[in-house]
């Protein structure tokens, strides 16, 4: 049992998205999937509560992700690239609910979002892992992936209790910025909606009522040893280019010119500072 009180073990950040969702997304359709969740919830008497909120943490998953500005939510502070955070979904209701993260096509260039331990024996595929207590025993979090982006369909049991619901996990992929939103399934007889693929943005490929966009902004990680620690290991790899003059990759994702100007001194010494002894995941 970990913090959140899961019932299975956290795996590698991204193995359950890329083991198990690609072969599972061609097997239950997005539509089913919605179709499925929104009857449940129409037997379950909820549509969109505003109960239901986003939080994002470390990975320690303790430590909340400081804001950018203290004052506007939502918008977090910038983190390296391959930092790895936790989104924990919270409820204050206690009763059944659906809804879904979904990422865009376009935002899956920067971050993705990966569930945790499925259950095979289940009736129904679920990551049971990201299946936090308070949501019931028979919580449901399913993946769909398809041209339009990633959905996470999270859906709350009939015994649910007020408390945290659903956790997933949330990787920085690349230099950018990537959000991610918090949908609640809508009440309506419309069930599903075609996804547009000409139009990959908003709004999802599903009907729902948006409830929260969490935005991310990644920068260029200092962890120049990829030990997930920032420290004098990569202050050595950055003074070892003192006053060096190159030309930078601009793609690069763990480069010591952090201003792209071409050039290594005290300005980069400077956006090495901002992240010192920060970790870009739990130790190793
Ligand atoms: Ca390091
Ligand atoms: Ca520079």
């Amino acid at each position: 049992m970990g913090r959140w009180g899961q019932r299975v073990g956290r795996p590698t950040p991204g193995r359950a998205l890329c083991a198990r969702s690609g072969s599972h997304a061609g097997r239950i359709s997005l539509r089913a999937i919605a179709s499925f969740s929104l009857i449940l919830v129409g037997l379950l008497g909820s549509t969109v509560a505003a109960g239901i909120s986003a939080h994002v943490f470390l990975a320690d998953e303790a430590t909340p992700l400081a804001l950018a500005d203290p004052n506007v939510p939502n918008i977090y502070r910038d983190v390296m690239v391959g930092t790895r955070l936790v989104i924990a979904v919270t409820s204050d209701m206690a009763s059944g609910w659906g809804g879904a993260l979904w990422l865009s096509r376009a935002n899956l260039d920067t971050g993705i979002v990966s569930a945790r331990g499925d259950n095979p024996a289940y009736p129904f595929f679920s990551y049971e892992g990201s299946c936090l207590p308070a949501a019931g025993t028979n919580a449901l979090v399913t993946a769909a992936a398809d041209a339009s982006g990633l959905s996470f369909h999270l859906l709350s049991s009939w015994d649910a209790v007020p408390g945290p619901w659903f956790i997933l996990d949330y990787q920085a992929k690349a230099v950018g910025e990537c959000s991610v939103g918090l949908y609640g399934y809508a009440a309506s007889t419309d069930v599903v909606t075609e996804p547009n693929p000409d139009d990959p943005g908003d709004p999802p490929p599903f009907e729902a009522v948006l409830i929260q966009v969490l935005s991310f902004q990644h920068v260029v990680s200092r962890d120049c040893n990829a030990d997930t620690l920032v420290n004098f290991a990569d202050f050595a790899v950055l003074a070892g280019r003192w006053r060096q003059t190159f030309v930078s990759d601009p793609n690069e994702t763990m480069a010591v010119d952090l201003n792209g100007d071409d050039r290594i001194d005290v300005c980069d010494l400077v956006l090495f500072s901002d992240y010192w002894l920060e970790r870009t995941d739990v130790m190793p």
